[in-house]
This record gives structure tokens, sequence and C-alpha cells, in this order.
């Protein structure tokens, strides 16, 4: 059984929706079992300023799938909430799922990378993860929790319902 951490965002139609309804549709994966929800944040968008703001949230599953396998399956529920792939770069979508660590492992491919390049210096990552697995070391030996210390939090706020 594999530990694996899932970054989801999402800032266009009802993000919030999108993410709780995502959050489903992982724990429906064959093979795999959500353990953990982190709460919705609200975040600015990195890149691009002229979009809306996201929502953003992480969630722990155990799964037997393979890191690829695992990426298609959420390939999959992206296109079924919506997601239209676009060449722009951090633009907007209705919803985003990002492998962001499987178990201890690393792995560099053309299709996937793990640990997800980027997540040790965006809030909306750290944060979350940090609510579900306050005590997770990563791979390469750093504590989530020194990287929280040092990642500004700009502006990141958890969302009340
Ligand atoms: N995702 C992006 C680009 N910019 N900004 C925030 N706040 N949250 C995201 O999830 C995000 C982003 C591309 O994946
Ligand atoms: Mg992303
Ligand atoms: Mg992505």
């Amino acid at each position: 059984m594999n530990q694996v951490y899932i970054g989801l965002g999402s800032n266009l139609g009802q993000s919030a929706k999108q993410i709780q309804a995502a959050c489903h549709s992982l724990a429906s994966l064959s093979e795999t079992k959500l353990i953990r929800c982190s709460s919705l944040y609200q975040s600015l968008p990195m890149g691009p300023q002229d979009q809306p703001n996201y929502v953003n949230a992480v969630v722990l599953i155990e799964t037997e799938l393979s890191p690829e396998n695992l990426l298609q399956q959420t390939q999959q529920i992206e296109s079924q909430h919506g997601r239209v792939r676009k060449s722009n770069r951090w633009g907007p979508r209705t919803l985003d799922l990002d492998i962001l660590l499987y178990g201890q492992q690393q792995l560099d491919k053309e299709q996937l990378t793990i640990p997800h390049i980027g997540m040790k210096q965006r809030e909306f990552v750290l944060y979350p993860l940090f609510e579900i697995a306050p005590e997770l070391i990563l791979p390469c030996g750093e504590k989530l929790s020194d990287l929280v210390l040092t990642c500004p939090i700009n502006g990141l706020q958890i969302m009340s319902d």
C-alpha cells in the first residue's frame, strides 16, 4: 500500500464544489482508499495575475495503483470535471490534480515528476499538506515543518463553509 499525497486546485466555475467532487472521485478509484482531506484554502494565483483566486486542498490516499496508472486516473477525473487542456502555462482551470508525493519514491519521467516540481515553494501546497501530515519528511530528507516555516503565507486563507 502506497501513501500518496495529491494537490487539488480550481479557479473556474464552482471551485469549492469541484474540489469536493474530485475528492469523491478519488475515493472511488479502484485499489484506492481516501485517508485524509485538508480544509479548503483560498489562494492568490501563482503565475498570470489576470485570473481568479484559486481554491486549493491536499488529500492523502492509499493506493495500489502505480504512479503512471494513478496519473492516468487523475487526468481522467480532471477531464470528467470539465478540464480543457490549454497550452497557457499556469492559466485558469476547473480542476487540477497533481501527484505531490508517492511514498518515498522519486521519479523523473517525461509526463511525471515526483515529488511534484515546485511544491516546496508553494504555500497553497505546503500549508494544506502540513495540516494533514505535520510530521512528514520529504524524500529529499527535508522536514515539511521546516519548509512551512520559511514559506511566506502570501494571503492564503482557510475557507469556512
Ligand atoms: N495552479 C497553477 C497555477 N497557479 N495558483 C494557485 N494559487 N493555486 C494553484 O493550484 C495554481 C496556481 C497551475 O497548476
Ligand atoms: Mg498544478
Ligand atoms: Mg497539474
